[in-house]
């Protein structure tokens, strides 16, 4: 299963939700569907996707969130999958996309490779619905699911550690982060 394949098969469902992808392989392949407005490319802070999803859900409770994370990120802070279980909005996705590598950098293979669990980690955490996908078809009904539902959700979507020949963009962080913050704002006086 590739990525980008899982991320068109649900972009369109993506146009009411606030976005936040992590850095990298990830970031680029989302941009190369068609940037929004209401997507986030969380840059250099690693790990943290997941964490600024939380920080959007608990602000806007009726607003869905979709985080694209990575498996290497998401092990650098397990701890936010019981900081997520603890506050469990309703409106979260946790998308985990588990290539098994530090791709963005040059495929270095990560724990997920050797035996980690994250599904069973995420379970472990707290995480009221988990579950893990291998298919296309299943990744969509996941997060097609999740977002119609009304329960903190994390996906783990086991893909190949494949990834954009080059990461292209013309998009500058700081654009990014005012234009996401409008937006942000704009939801808030609704
Ligand atoms: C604190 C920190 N350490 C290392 C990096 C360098 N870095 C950027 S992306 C990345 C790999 C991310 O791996 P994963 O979350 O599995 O995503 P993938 O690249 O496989 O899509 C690393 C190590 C960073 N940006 N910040
Ligand atoms: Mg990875």
């Amino acid at each position: 299963m590739l990525r980008l394949d899982c991320l068109r098969s649900v972009y369109s469902k993506l146009e009411d939700c606030l976005v936040v992808t992590i850095m990298g392989a990830v970031a680029a392949e989302l941009q190369s569907l068609g940037h929004r407005r209401n997507f986030f490319y969380l840059q250099h802070a690693m790990g943290l996707a997941s964490s600024t999803g939380l920080g959007l859900a608990l602000c806007l409770p009726e607003q869905p969130v979709v985080v694209f994370d990575g498996d290497g990120s998401l092990l650098m802070n397990l701890g936010t999958l019981s900081t997520m279980a603890r506050y469990r909005p309703r409106k979260l996705v946790h998308v985990v996309f588990d290539n098994e590598s530090l791709l963005s950098v040059g495929g270095f293979p990560t724990a997920t490779s050797t035996g980690t669990d994250l599904e069973g980690i995420a379970r472990a955490s707290g995480i009221p619905r988990t579950l893990t996908v291998h298919s296309v078809e299943n990744f969509q009904t996941a997060v097609t699911d999740a977002l119609r539902g009304n329960e903190l959700t994390t996906i783990i979507a086991k893909v190949e550690a494949k990834g954009p020949a080059a990461f292209v963009t013309d998009l500058s962080l700081l654009e990014n982060r005012f234009e996401f913050r409008r937006h942000v704002q704009s939801l808030k006086k609704r």
